[in-house]
């Protein structure tokens, strides 16, 4: 075998932590009844996140799997009031030509439980809003453009680690997607190489804050076993 270099790194033992089975179902009850519990928040608190801790949920969600592990994407927290202010201002006038006409009434119909509309306040009020970024390609040292992989799947995946990890340290989370999202890549100094994927906002719910009546889908109907 050749000598390991950074295409060949050298392969090294797994870290593996086992649990015994007992363990393992406890682990899984807490933790799917803990996930139970995330619901998507609309009214936010304007309370600070305690220092240090989005760092780490950031460091959970880099830690998920991605195509050629390229791991396409950008993370941009913005707790800047300024800049979530014209945030704002962007998300709702997408969203008023969104809510005003440009959404087909079946999707208007399907949202309606949800009682959304163009007002968009949490996005000033909420202390951080983290917009997420796919790499559309990447840039070498030479500006040489670098093709990605299974980009959508990775983020994705890295946006529900990200999800989890707030809902776990206690945050609430609401994923916002104002269509088109292409302003934030201007507000956010994004290169045209990245594509905004998600904007998520970051904080601790209203005191007042309430939640749609809205349930899941019981095991049964998400998921075969043969
Ligand atoms: N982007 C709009 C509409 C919207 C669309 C879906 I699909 C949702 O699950 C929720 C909202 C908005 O943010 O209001």
């Amino acid at each position: 075998m050749p000598p390991p270099d950074s295409n060949h790194p050298a392969h090294v033992p797994l870290s593996w932590v086992e649990h015994p089975p007992e363990v393992m179902r406890t682990r899984a009850e807490a933790f799917a009844s803990e996930m139970g519990r995330r619901r998507t928040v609309r009214q936010f608190a304007d309370r600070p996140i305690p220092p240090g801790v989005l760092e780490a949920c950031l460091r959970a969600a880099g830690s998920a799997p991605s195509g050629a592990n390229l791991q396409p994407w950008h993370f941009v927290v913005v707790t800047d009031a300024d800049r979530k202010r014209r945030i704002r201002a962007a998300a709702e006038e997408e969203e008023r030509s969104f809510y005003g006409g440009r959404a087909p009434a079946e999707w208007l119909e399907a949202l309606a439980p949800l009682g959304t509309d163009d007002q968009k306040p949490f996005l000033e009020t909420a202390p951080a809003l983290i917009a997420v970024f796919g790499e559309r390609y990447g840039l070498g040292p030479d500006g040489r453009k670098l093709k990605r992989y299974y980009v959508d799947e990775s983020v994705g995946l890295a946006t529900g680690l990200l999800i989890a990890a707030l809902h776990h340290a206690g945050l609430a989370t609401l994923t916002h997607t104002p269509s088109p999202m292409g302003f934030l890549r201007d507000l956010l100094g994004r290169g045209e190489h990245e594509r905004p994927f998600v904007l998520l906002v970051v904080g601790y719910p209203a005191p007042e804050a309430t939640v749609p009546a809205i349930g899941r889908k019981p095991l049964r109907a998400i998921a075969t076993f043969l």
